[in-house]
């Protein structure tokens, strides 16, 4: 799935958005155009390896500006637009929900219909083979009982946090895209992911590193709640298998099968930090834990049924759990100079400091 033209990625300076990048530079897959607002929640220093790589261009910018996308896509004619860019985090929903409307879904909006004009002044192979790929999430459906069958692609959306809306309503907009245009749209809907460079406010991240500190590890409410957690590796793969396989106008479910409760995801991070880096001052880990309010609204359970894409495009998870986590905290333990810079809000000069706009 190579070829010299670019493929346009919104959001490729946070978490999910540069593991892709990333991975689309090493595997050698064509030039990449990240266009990111740079929130604070992007952080360009996840895109440091590319400083001098030809293959990467990075804009500064926000998806709800009409007349820059309008003159990315004509300056760069990618083949593809693949959409991570959102407001992500589900507790800053909760405080500040018009925020994730304006950008959820009108950026989304204003991403279609740019794209969809672009497109319409393709032509012949390079109209047929153009992509649109939108990045969703698995919250769209709603909570899950603990004996209730895991999301399919047919699971009624019933969202629950401002978040979820917000991403439902950009998942509609992409469906009626495909359904009143013919515009050529797919839409992935992920479960929890984990790995290198997502931000310190997710709770793995955020309970790894309060850990290494002996700092208090907050779990909402009792702890119980379940997630379906993948590895972000996985889920990138899982969305390039989409955009060369996928059957367009779908919708494709990408998840691991690991479901896990909240508390034992953090027990498991104590305990790998303890054989890793113990501590005579802090001891075990797992004292640090400590129950705190719930979340308004918080779901009770997570679980994706990835059988469409296995079956119709051969998509696999590759990392099951307990060696993706071990991986992740090695990978924190391994770049404590990334974390400096997030902790002390130094990443927010990486533009000026060490990055040249092309
Ligand atoms: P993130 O918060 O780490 O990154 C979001 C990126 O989008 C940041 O770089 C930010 O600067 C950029 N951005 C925000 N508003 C923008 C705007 N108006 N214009 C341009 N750029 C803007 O998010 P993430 O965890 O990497 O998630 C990426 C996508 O994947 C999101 O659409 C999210 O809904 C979806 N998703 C995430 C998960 C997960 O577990 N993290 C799971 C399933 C789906
Ligand atoms: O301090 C915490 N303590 C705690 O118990 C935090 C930050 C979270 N939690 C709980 C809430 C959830 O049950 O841990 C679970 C995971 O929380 P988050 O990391 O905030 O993720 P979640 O709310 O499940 O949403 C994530 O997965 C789906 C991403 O943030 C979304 O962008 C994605 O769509």
């Amino acid at each position: 799935f190579v070829s010299k033209q670019p493929i346009l990625v919104t959001g490729g300076a946070g978490f999910i958005g540069s593991n892709f990048v990333l991975d689309w530079i090493r595997k050698e897959s064509g030039p990449v155009v990240t266009l990111d607002k740079l929130t604070y929640a992007g952080n360009l220093g996840n895109l440091a390896s590319l400083e001098s790589e030809p293959r990467h261009t990075f804009i500064r910018g926000d998806i709800r500006d009409a007349d820059l996308v309008a003159s990315l896509l004509q300056r760069y004619t990618p083949r593809a637009v693949v959409h991570f860019a959102a407001e992500s985090h589900v507790d800053r929903s909760i405080t500040d929900p018009g925020e994730f409307v304006s950008t959820n879904v009108n950026g989304t909006l204003n991403l279609l219909q740019q794209s969809r004009t672009y497109w319409e002044t393709l032509s012949g192979e390079e109209r047929e083979a153009f992509r649109f790929l939108h990045v969703s999430t698995d919250e769209v459906y709603g909570t899950l009982g603990p004996n209730d069958p895991a999301f399919t692609e047919q699971t009624p959306y019933a969202p629950n946090s401002p978040y979820a809306a917000s991403k439902a309503g950009s998942d509609h907009l992409v469906r009626a895209y495909h359904h009143t245009y013919g515009f050529p749209t797919l839409t992935t809907n992920c479960s929890n992911n984990y790995g290198p460079f997502q931000f310190p406010e997710k709770l793995i991240p955020l309970v790894l590193l309060k850990a290494l500190d002996g700092e208090p590890l907050p779990v909402y409410g009792d702890g119980q709640n379940v997630r379906d957690w993948l590895y972000v590796l996985d889920h990138c793969e899982g969305i390039r298998t989409v955009l060369e396989k996928g059957k367009l106008g779908e919708t494709y479910n990408i998840g691991g099968s690991n479901e896990r409760k909240n508390i034992d995801v953090v027990t498991t991070i104590c305990d790998i930090l303890d054989e890793l880096q113990p501590s005579a001052s802090i001891g075990s880990r797992r004292k640090l834990i400590t129950y705190v309010k719930d979340r308004p609204g918080h779901d009770r359970r997570y679980a994706i049924d990835a059988t469409k894409i296995r079956r119709e495009i051969g998509w696999t998870p590759k990392t099951s759990f307990e060696p993706g986590i071990r991986a992740t905290v090695e990978w924190y333990l391994a770049n404590l100079d990334w974390v400096k810079d997030v902790r002390s809000g130094a990443y927010m000069d990486w533009l000026e400091l060490n990055y040249k706009e092309r």
